[in-house]
């Protein structure tokens, strides 16, 4: 194994690279078991793939700070693409301030209060597409039903599907280096860019969404009404094209494996448990880095002040130190523990909001569709932060209308 003058493990893979992108899985076995922290010498950082690291790291904020991007680029030396989201990249005090009044928009009450209408859209939509035979699974699936449900919920005045996807491509590619997916998504960042600050403007918000909710602590003073526009972007970038990764992988999981579907089919209320399995399974979010505020011992290795850290999420959460047969998809598993959400105080304060969607497409599904199966190679969607489908098409077969789990929907 090749090390640095200091003995600390270097790997030269290119985590932003089209091969790794392709097959990120592939590659997290060799950077966990190279040690608990590598150099990678592509990029002059380091790099931790372990459960134990990697959670340690993001429950101490304050070596492992967020301030100076969670991306490769540092701010302290480069100029961000965008102004700094005031949550996502920022520490305490000034993020502690920024998350409160985020959370009193987005309470488990507001996200309880959400529930009627996003399971009746679910139950549409399934009922929509039961009978349709052969879909997409991102397009018609994974894209249509959070796009149906999160511009009503947040308040924007026109539904601004396309914009919502591509900014959040853009966003999440940026995370990663200049690369070909980085610029290319890039290109359309003025003009969508321009649509989606349009957006977070009050007057742009309807009254009682998530957006209007933001605003209201302008009105209080703790917020001015430019950090409020900023932090409704945040709810637009981080949002959508997260889920939208995370629902088509959880369809990928369930109809790989017929007997899991089966498990969902005969409880469909195992599927808040399946959605939460697929996360920890797939890891929507791959990765964030962190930089250290000073020298910091860990696993043995010095790692000194003002360094990049790329935390592999996805690594973690199949890391066998942790799991129990770690690659195998199982909605049966207690899933909880797993990073895919981060962990700590930038642990995704949308969580809950996003265990709703899952968990409601997933149950609709399960009660409209008897068969759930591939219907052709899925195409994966290569993007530096997220993991996750371009495509993924399915064949449904709609459940027996006399069957248990229909009877028990009502
Ligand atoms: C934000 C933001 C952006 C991307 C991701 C994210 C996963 C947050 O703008 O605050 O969390």
């Amino acid at each position: 194994m090749r090390t640095t003058p200091g003995g600390v493990p270097v790997s030269a893979v290119d985590p932003f690279g089209d091969d790794f992108l392709a097959d990120p899985f592939r590659w997290h076995g060799d950077l966990r078991d190279t040690g608990p922290v590598v150099w990678l010498e592509r990029y002059g950082v380091w790099a931790m793939a372990r459960y134990a690291e990697v959670h340690e790291a993001l429950r101490d904020w304050a070596t492992f700070c967020s301030s100076a991007g969670v991306g490769l680029s540092d701010f302290r030396r480069e100029t961000p693409w965008r102004p700094p989201s005031l949550l996502l990249e920022a520490d305490p005090p000034e993020h502690s301030r920024a998350r409160t009044a985020v959370a009193r928009a987005l309470t488990p009450r507001t996200v309880r209060g959400l529930r009627d209408d996003f399971s009746y859209a679910a139950i549409r939509l399934a009922g929509e597409l039961a009978g349709r035979g052969t879909v997409d699974g991102v397009a018609d699936i994974a894209e249509a039903f959070p796009l149906r449900v999160f511009a009503e919920a947040v308040g924007l005045a026109e539904p601004g599907g396309e914009q919502l996807l591509a900014y959040g491509n853009m966003a999440f590619n940026a995370f990663g280096p200049r690369n070909e997916l980085t610029m290319a998504s890039l290109r359309q960042a003025a003009e969508v860019g321009a649509w989606i600050a349009a957006q977070c403007a009050r007057d742009a918000l309807t009254p009682g969404g998530l957006g209007a909710r933001i605003y209201a602590s302008v009105d209080d003073g703790a917020i001015s009404a430019d950090e409020a526009a900023l932090l409704v972007r945040s709810l637009l970038t981080a949002g959508v094209d997260t889920t939208v990764i995370g629902l088509g992988c959880a369809l990928d999981c369930l109809a790989r494996d017929p007997a899991q579907w089966q498990l969902l089919r005969e409880d469909p209320t195992r599927a808040g448990a399946a959605f939460e399995e697929s996360l920890r399974y797939a890891s929507p979010v791959q990765t964030f880095f962190r930089t250290t505020t000073r020298d910091v011992t860990v696993g043995g290795v010095l790692i000194g002040a003002g360094e990049k850290v790329l935390l592999f999420l996805a690594a973690a959460n199949r890391d066998p130190r942790r799991w129990d047969d770690p690659d195998r998809f199982d909605l049966r598993r207690r899933a909880n523990g797993h990073v895919a959400f981060g962990f700590g105080i930038h642990a995704c304060i949308g969580a809950a909001m996003a265990r709703l969607e899952g968990e409601v497409l997933l149950e609709a599904l399960a009660r409209r569709v008897g068969r759930l199966e591939l219907a052709g190679e899925p195409r994966r969607r290569l993007n530096n932060t997220l993991s996750g489908f371009a495509s993924l098409p399915l064949q449904l077969t709609p459940a027996e209308p006399w069957s248990p789990g229909v009877a028990a929907a009502g």
